[in-house]
């Protein structure tokens, strides 16, 4: 069977600063056809950003593509690599309220709403806020910030199936303090000096981005090793996992009847590393009427072949839909 792959690239047509109070402003851009069926794709981390593989995820002549980078990372200000930027106001219900001033800013009534990974977890979040506005989901990698999830990736599990990259992974934090990694990382990232700040946040990002292919990827590890994006990304990630996502026990599976409703297609990797299987599976259980995709030879990110494969069918077919 021949795989799908990426769209060419594009530039968007229109972007800008949007600002959304508290002294924030996200970054948004417009790709693919102005008249076409609004997406808005929602990234990970949190703490990632958008960037220009993102866009070709979607057709161009089909879709009016809405990208935008949540608070305090990406192209939005301020940025959270400066630890003297707080981040009190960077909390899951106050992003789902910047999508739908982005939504009203851009003049669009309803959007197909497209997340992997934290996106999965924001994208339901949105969606069982506002479910009026959602004509479809599309998610991969699903992460709902469970305490057993985050465990799994930042505590113990994980450590388990890559004890080489481990080691790296803990090697800023000292022995005495390695019963609860969360909290000793959050005091290393957020600090105000740079020699206890960088390694740390490189050491976290580098781990997870180790982890999110099913086969090793040296540039992308590089890419999450870069100090100003591992710093923003650390801080962003440490700050939600410490709030628990700021959402209640199990909420994003328990309020699944709120978007039971809405057509959707959930893809998942077998390997998936980063954000097991059993969160997506989880999901199903709770909404069969999701068309479900387990991809038996992938890991986590989004281009990974067979991943990517389900998401642009998927969005393929929904094209159809207006
Ligand atoms: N973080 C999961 C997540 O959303 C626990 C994520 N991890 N890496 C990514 O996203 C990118 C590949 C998008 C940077």
């Amino acid at each position: 069977m021949e795989l799908r792959t990426l769209y060419p690239p594009i530039e968007p047509h229109d972007s800008g600063m949007l600002d959304v109070g508290d002294g924030d402003s996200i970054y948004w851009e417009v790709c693919g056809n102005p008249d076409g069926k609004p997406l808005v794709m929602v990234h990970g981390g949190p703490g990632a950003g958008c960037n220009a593989e993102h866009r070709r995820q979607f057709d161009p002549e089909a879709y009016r593509i809405v990208l935008f980078d949540q608070r305090n990372c990406g192209r939005s200000l301020p940025h959270a690599s400066d630890p003297a930027v707080s981040l009190e106001n960077n909390t899951t219900w106050n992003l789902v309220a910047d999508m739908e001033r982005l939504r009203e800013h851009l003049g669009i009534d309803r959007w197909l709403v497209y997340g992997g990974s934290w996106g999965s977890a924001l994208s339901l979040a949105y969606a069982q806020t506002h479910p009026d506005r959602v004509t479809e989901l599309v998610l991969r990698g699903i992460f709902t910030l469970r305490p057993f999830e985050l465990y799994w990736f930042y505590q113990e599990g994980a450590s388990l199936l890559f004890p080489d990259l481990w080691e790296e992974y803990i090697a800023p934090i000292p022995e005495d303090e390695r019963e609860d990694l969360i909290a000793a990382f959050a005091e290393r990232v957020n600090s105000p000096d740079a020699e206890v700040r960088l390694p740390a946040a490189r050491a976290w990002a580098r781990w997870e981005g180790s982890a999110i292919t099913l086969l090793p990827n040296k540039e992308l590890v590089d890419h999450f090793g870069e100090p100003d994006y591992a710093v923003a990304f650390a801080r962003i990630e440490n700050h939600y996992f410490t709030n628990g996502g700021f959402f209640e026990d199990e909420q994003l599976i328990r309020d699944v009847d709120r978007i039971r409703h809405i057509p959707a297609v959930i893809v998942q990797g077998r390997y998936d590393v980063c954000t097991p299987p059993a969160t997506a599976w989880d999901l199903h259980r709770a909404w069969p009427e999701a068309e479900f995709h387990m991809v038996d030879d992938a890991g986590h990110s989004f281009d990974e072949p067979g991943i990517l494969h389900r998401l642009i069918e998927a969005t393929d077919r929904f094209a159809k839909d207006r």
